[in-house]
């Protein structure tokens, strides 16, 4: 690749985002706010999520000692809602849903990183029969499975958990990236994360680690400095398709990503991550790929975020460390884990 700027294409969305790796030696004189430490106590009293403790509402959660499921207290979706109005120029649909919370485990003070494989392969156990049961009802279009690790990302909360959000529609980034895998099988009768997969494959320099099952890459056409997309080795569209091993190996996958992660700057490593599954009303051949995605927000250190503002706001994003690099530092980061 060139170290000239360049822009590149994310064939699952269709947008571009601007690469300048010569930018990489400019000054820095911004934001360096220090890092929030992880908490280390595997039960905090003041906790809302934690075993035993009273939620915002009063309720109680119970002594739960595995993976813990529970209806989003103040859910951004209803199961009923008045139809909004809406004409030609101001366009509004009602959208209903259900928004659950899923605690990972009861300690407080260990994220995914620092999970052992039989509790990684429960949370995905989880993950698989909340699919099946939400995905399934006629009221549910699609759903999202993800995590907000780090107050940086906004998670209200250090302890371990994850959110469901079963909408009654398709959301706009599972919408694109469902309509482009349909449209690239169309032409070429493979899906295109399979085509894509099989040729990072080939040159393996964007590859950060790989198993039997999964792969994870940080995309050619990745915005965030350390996104990284978590790929399956064969077409499986969502969750419940996984076999025994392939559970096993996605438990395997994400304790040495998130591990990798938190060793880049020795510290927690803050990220959105979820789930891309096939749409419920998706046709079967579609050629959608079930796969995560993981949008880290750090840049420089564990104090220096990257901004998406400013061009990437107006324009397109843009960045500086290019993928490859982003690639072989998480890679190098193996040693210290
Ligand atoms: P985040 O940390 O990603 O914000 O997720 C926490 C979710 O937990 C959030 O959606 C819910 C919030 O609505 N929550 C409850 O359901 N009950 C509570 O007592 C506090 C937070
Ligand atoms: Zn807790």
């Amino acid at each position: 690749m060139t170290n000239g700027a360049h822009k590149r294409q994310n064939l699952l969305t269709g947008d571009w985002v601007l690469v300048s790796p010569h930018r990489l030696l400019r000054p820095w004189q911004g934001s360096v706010s220090s890092p929030s430490r992880p908490p280390t106590v595997p039960h905090d009293p003041d906790c809302y999520l934690c075993a035993g403790n009273p939620r915002s509402t009063g309720q109680r959660n119970p002594q739960y000692t595995g993976v813990h499921v529970f209806d989003n207290d103040f859910p951004a979706l209803l199961k009923d809602t008045d139809p909004p109005e809406s004409d030609a120029v101001l366009v509004a649909q009602s959208e209903t849903g259900i928004c659950r919370v899923i605690c990972y485990s009861p300690d407080h003070g260990r994220p995914m990183s620092r999970m052992t494989l039989p509790e990684l392969e429960a949370v995905i156990e989880t993950w698989v029969s909340q699919y099946a049961e939400l995905s399934t009802r006629p009221d549910i279009g699609a759903v999202t499975i993800f995590e907000n690790r780090g107050e940086m990302m906004g998670a209200s909360n250090p302890h371990p958990h994850g959110q469901i959000w079963a909408t009654s529609s398709t959301p706009n980034e599972l919408a694109r990236e469902a309509e482009r895998q349909s449209a690239w099988m169309a032409t070429h009768q493979r899906p295109f994360l399979l085509d894509y997969l099989a040729r990072e494959l080939t040159s393996g320099e964007r590859v950060v680690c790989a198993n039997e099952h999964f792969v994870v890459v940080t995309p050619f056409w990745a915005a965030w400095p350390f996104e990284t997309l978590l790929l399956p080795r064969r077409a499986i569209g969502d969750m419940t398709e996984l076999h025994r091993a392939e559970r096993t190996a996605l438990a395997n996958i994400l304790s040495d990503l998130t591990r990798l992660y938190d060793a880049v700057f020795d510290a927690p490593f803050p990220y959105t991550m979820g789930w891309h599954q096939k749409p419920s009303r998706a046709p079967a051949g579609s050629g959608f790929i079930l796969h995560a995605h993981f949008y880290p927000p750090l840049l420089r250190s564990a104090a220096v975020r990257k901004f998406m503002v400013g061009f990437e706001m107006l324009g397109m994003p843009q960045r500086d460390l290019t993928p490859e690099d982003a690639a072989a530092t998480l890679r190098a980061a193996k040693s210290r884990t």
